[in-house]
């Protein structure tokens, strides 16, 4: 069970953050809205909720998620490998050193925590255009000396591994059709995407409830027959800025 959340306010700013999505300009006072849904829903979870304020020199800098990847024995603080997001992560530190001992990823290294998913002990460490091979050979490192396994994998078209692939509990993992079949997941019991919902890869799983990106009935659907509770929130402020559910908070 997760017992802690960290979230940070999106800034009167954030529209300046790195986009590759072309469904217009993002709204602020929605986000907020959205933002504060989001937390709520963590909150009703049972997380208690560390909220940050605002970054003006980092747009991107709500996306807390990929600034660290945390497991119950270390926080290791990410190196991240956007160069107008080098920085985040300076303010993340202090408070995880309140729970864990910190690590760094240290250059040439280059993480974002949203390429990696913790599965139980096991990591998949997402090889992208943010997180590089030395960048996942110290996390992985770090993550063995804590008993924990881990392994690469390509993060393929998505942003990050977890535009892709998350991990639900249970040995289940939502993936998209790309990802159907894929080697590093074949011990898994995979619920594929709708090519037409493929967003919805980015679904949070917190104390065993799904929250998922409103709009995805057909995900939705499939979701409900895992028999957890599923929770829709509104992420389209996000969306325009590459971000989602799993983006927007650290969970430890
Ligand atoms: C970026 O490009 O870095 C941000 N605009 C979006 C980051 C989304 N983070 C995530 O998926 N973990």
């Amino acid at each position: 069970m997760f017992t802690q959340a960290i979230v940070r306010k999106p800034g009167k700013n954030f529209a300046a953050g790195i986009t590759s999505a072309s469904l217009g300009t993002p709204d602020y006072e929605l986000i907020l809205t959205q933002h504060e849904n989001y937390v709520q829903a963590l909150n009703r979870l049972g997380l208690n909720i560390i909220s940050l304020e605002a970054e003006p020199d980092y747009p991107d800098a709500y996306f807390v998620e990929d600034t660290a990847v945390v497991t119950p024995l270390v926080a290791v603080i990410a190196r991240p490998g956007a160069p107008s997001r080098r920085g985040e992560e300076d303010s993340i530190e202090p408070v995880l050193a309140r729970f864990r001992p910190t690590v760094r990823i240290r250059p040439p290294g280059t993480v974002d925590g949203g390429d990696v998913i913790m599965a139980e002990n096991r990591f998949f460490i997402g090889l992208s255009a943010r997180t590089n091979a030395e960048g996942a050979r110290q996390l992985g490192r770090i993550l063995k000396e804590h008993g924990h396994t881990w392994e690469t994998v390509p993060a393929g078209v998505g942003l990050h591994l977890k535009s892709s692939v998350n991990y639900l509990g249970r040995q289940t993992l939502l993936v998209t059709q790309s990802f159907a079949g894929h080697k590093a997941f074949k011990a898994y019991h995979q619920i594929i995407l709708d090519p037409a919902e493929e967003y919805a890869a980015n679904t949070l799983w917190v104390n065993d409830c799904l929250l998922i990106p409103a709009g995805f009935e057909k995900t939705g659907n499939k979701l409900k027959a895992l028999g957890l509770p599923v929770v829709d929130l509104h992420t389209s402020e996000a969306r325009k800025m590459d971000g989602g559910l799993t983006c927007m908070s650290i969970r430890f």
